[in-house]
């Protein structure tokens, strides 16, 4: 049996955590059976970060290694009718999220005073008292410079949502009228847009990076299809 661990659901979403939700997804699209363990830390992780997935006692970490273990191990792949072309702009989309939009987002989440409150609410409100008041400012100066090294928190607020608003262009333009991503089937990066997307449309904090987000339509719809087909299929 296949175990993911990773956070606590929250702000509705099957994840907050899009690298989480990524895999949840993945896992939903090629089918394979699998439970949630919904109470990992990352203190506990084998690469100090969630996802990770006991496979039958294999332990695999990081997003996109689960993948290409489950790839490997279960014989399933959602990307097998791809074409070189589309393998190389499903990477090159897929670095876009995980590697450059994901850090636009965690500004508004972390960094950024609104979203803030709402991040230490939702996290971190049923600590119980000393450690309340604790945990949240050791986690956010830690995110603060995540950020820094990273590279992202150097702009300012405003060059932050230019960059994430720029990322959501590219999709948004490329997506058009398609129904997911590389055509008329879901494919791997579409576990990844999904995760991302439905992580900065539809859950807090508003800020100028959402409305950017919100404000290209077919984004939406494409949240509402993948959420519809693999998660809520509608009566
Ligand atoms: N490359 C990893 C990234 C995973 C990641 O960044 N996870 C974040 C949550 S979204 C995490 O566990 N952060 C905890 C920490 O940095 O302490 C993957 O694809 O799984």
């Amino acid at each position: 049996m296949i175990v993911l661990h990773q956070f606590a659901p929250a702000f509705g979403l099957p994840n907050a955590s899009p690298f989480c939700m990524k895999v949840e997804t993945w896992l939903r699209i090629a089918g394979l059976p699998f439970t949630l363990d919904n109470r990992a830390s990352p203190l506990k992780a084998p690469k100090g970060k969630l996802p990770y997935i006991d496979d039958d006692g294999e332990t695999v970490a990081d997003s996109g290694m689960i993948i290409a273990h489950l790839v490997r191990k279960h014989g399933v792949d959602p990307d097998a009718k791809l074409d070189a072309h589309q393998r190389a702009v499903a990477t090159a989309f897929t670095r876009l999220f995980e590697e450059h939009l994901y850090w636009a987002a965690i500004y508004t989440r972390w960094i950024d005073d609104a979203g803030w409150l709402r991040t230490r609410e939702a996290f971190f409100g049923r600590l119980p008292p000393p450690l309340r008041q604790l945990v949240p400012a050791l986690v956010r100066r830690n995110m603060r410079r995540q950020l820094w090294d990273q590279g992202m928190g150097r702009h300012s607020r405003d060059e932050i949502m230019a960059l994430g608003s720029a990322d959501l262009d590219a999709v948004a333009d490329f997506l058009g009228d398609k129904p997911f991503l590389m055509g008329g089937e879901a494919s791997s990066v579409d576990a990844t847009a999904y995760a991302f997307l439905a992580n900065l449309l539809w859950a807090p904090p508003d800020s100028p990076l959402r409305e950017h987000g919100r404000r290209r339509s077919n984004l939406e719809a494409y949240c509402q299809r993948m959420r519809d087909t693999w998660f809520d299929p509608p009566a």
